[in-house]
């Protein structure tokens, strides 16, 4: 791959933002290499300014769930534009989301949208302990929420990616009400509420963790949180920012009937565009300003044009099934990822759940934190740089999840397994 412009532009990009790049994970820190400048994207592919062609894995992270440029949200944006871009006051297209958003996901109840998914799980917290009266949170090592102080703990995504799970900057005050667990380990849970139960307002949850990769919970893992955090009258927080409307059309609680108490979502929720929300149970959420005394604002709260954007993909999702079509390529693709490994004699685990997937490259088990770090990241980095000379465009880090769109096709798909037969090849002479 032809990267000369790319470069050139990240010099430059380096002498106005940090990094130059706005968030970590895109400067492929961790993998080295340039990271292409993107000049569009349609369906299933993005460009970059040096006139290369990627099948996209990333989707932003996750939003796009129908693909780059989906006409129906792109008229929806264009739509709403040609009316105005933001008014400080309330609209209809709020409403029509909080409703839509209300029958997706049953257990939230009243929602609020916000900008960010570090918006909503911070509110989120704010929420369960203003509720409950109590300071301690509890988080699970290798998730994470957003950079909000206090889950900037142990924290998965970028954090980890650039080895700062523990960000400086974070007051001690505040990382001392954030109490840390392994996901996966029910003695540790029950013990530390055996402890210290009566302190804590809230779990707060990635359901299916795919911040250290793509983490699934054991058998009755999920229920038994749910259990613990009940006995002790402490809130269930389910993020689902990135699992929302991927693990499944009602997320990951209804995959395994999770009553969550408060849920926050993000990424395919606006489309491509920012848009976040937390929500949940009425007597919580009324606890929520100006309804109740918690106080949360936004300038661009409820954005218009992030509305439409919203409205139109999730209805485009709800109309036309989508969820279970992406289901089915997804397996297609990780059956032929996980044959390409093992004719390469490459060790990995291949995680999928609905349009998500990770593969790690460790022989073991991938269970939690400790086994996704231990996987041989040398070996990541050599399969992702082959991926992408190819033209496979792949989250940079071994702790991310790769996302399919409604766009990716059957060829696609073949090309992919193809390429990453190729790189399973080179990785395996490391
Ligand atoms: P944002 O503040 O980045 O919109 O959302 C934070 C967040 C909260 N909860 C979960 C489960 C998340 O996955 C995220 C953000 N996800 C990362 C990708 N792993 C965002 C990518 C990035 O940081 O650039």
């Amino acid at each position: 791959m032809e990267l000369t412009k790319s470069a050139a532009a990240f010099a430059e990009a380096k002498k106005y933002i940090p990094g130059g790049v706005n968030s970590p994970v895109r400067s492929f820190k961790n993998v080295g290499g340039t990271p292409p400048f993107i000049v569009g994207g349609r369906g299933s592919k993005i460009y970059d300014i040096d006139g290369n062609e990627y099948i996209d894995y990333v989707m932003s992270y996750g939003p796009l769930l129908l693909g780059h440029g989906a006409p129906c949200v792109t008229a929806a944006v264009k739509e709403a534009a040609e009316r105005g871009t933001s008014y400080g006051a309330p609209t209809l297209a709020e409403t029509e989301l909080a409703r839509l958003v209300c029958r997706l996901v049953p257990s939230m109840e009243l929602v609020r949208m916000v900008n960010s998914g570090t918006e909503a799980t911070m509110s989120a917290l704010r929420l369960a302990r203003a509720y409950t009266g109590r300071d301690c949170i509890v988080k699970f090592i290798g998730c994470y929420h957003g950079h909000h102080d206090s889950l900037l703990v142990k924290a998965g995504s970028g954090a980890a990616t650039m080895g700062v799970p523990d960000s400086p900057g974070v007051p001690q005050a505040v990382a001392a009400t954030t109490l840390t667990l392994s996901f996966n380990d029910v003695p540790a849970l029950k013990k530390l509420f055996a402890e210290r139960g009566k302190e804590i307002a809230a779990v707060i949850i990635e359901p299916t963790p795919g911040n250290m990769g793509l983490v699934l919970p054991e058998e009755g893992y999920l229920e038994t949180v749910r259990e613990v955090t009940r006995a002790y009258g402490a809130l269930l927080i389910c993020d689902e920012v990135m699992s929302g409307f991927r693990s499944s059309q009602g997320g990951s609680q209804s995959l395994y009937d999770i009553d969550s108490d408060i849920t926050c979502l993000g990424k395919v929720i606006g489309g491509g565009l920012p848009v976040a929300a937390y929500g949940g149970k009425r007597k919580i959420m009324e606890l929520v300003s100006p309804a109740g005394p918690m106080y949360q604002a936004g300038t661009l709260s409820g954005n218009p044009l992030a509305m439409a954007a919203g409205l139109a993909a999730l209805r485009y999702m709800e109309e036309h099934k989508v969820c279970e079509e992406l289901e089915s390529k997804t397996a297609i693709l990780c059956g032929g990822l996980a044959k390409a490994a093992k004719r390469a004699g490459v060790p990995v685990q291949v995680h999928r759940l609905g349009s998500m997937f990770t593969v790690f490259f460790s022989a073991g088990s991938v269970k939690d934190y400790a086994t996704a770090a231990a996987c041989d990241l040398r070996a990541f980095g050599i399969y992702f740089h082959a991926m992408l000379e190819q033209g496979i465009y792949l989250p940079p880090s071994q702790f991310e999840t790769n996302f399919l769109s409604l766009a990716h096709s059957a060829e696609d798909i073949e090309k992919t397994i193809a390429a990453a037969a190729e790189a399973f090849k080179k990785a395996a002479r490391c």
